[in-house]
């Protein structure tokens, strides 16, 4: 009998350390895959301030990128100047139209790569 109540209180814990596990890495998991790219500041917006918020990165010691993946304006993996320019461009002269995906809360970074977000 008691061995009965020892063993289901071993299988309850099992089952709730399981949920918590899961539950730990489905956060995890949203928390790398929901990100604006072109938000560097991560304000909810694309604008000027994400692009000088990126110029402050390189140049100044000060700053850091809370998402690189948002930093990485040209999806080519790589957090660079180009990502500056191609922002700059995207947002002033409209050679570059779009910014690759995601664009908004419900879309996802369809490519993979190293950054951390
Ligand atoms: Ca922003
Ligand atoms: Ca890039
Ligand atoms: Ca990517």
């Amino acid at each position: 009998m008691k061995r009965g109540i020892i063993s289901i209180l071993a299988i309850m814990l099992i089952l709730l350390a399981l949920i918590s596990v899961s539950s730990q890495s489905a956060k995890d998991k949203k928390d790398s895959l929901y990100f604006i790219r072109g938000d560097i500041n991560i304000d909810g917006n694309v604008n000027i301030n994400d692009a000088l918020f990126l110029l402050g990165f390189f140049y100044s010691q000060h700053s850091n990128l809370v998402c690189e993946d948002a930093a990485d304006v040209d999806d080519d993996g790589v957090v660079n100047m180009n990502d500056a320019v191609i922002l700059l461009d995207y947002l002033f002269i409209g050679n570059i139209k779009e910014i690759p995906a995601p664009n908004s809360k419900d879309q996802i970074d369809l490519t993979e790569d190293n950054l951390k977000c």
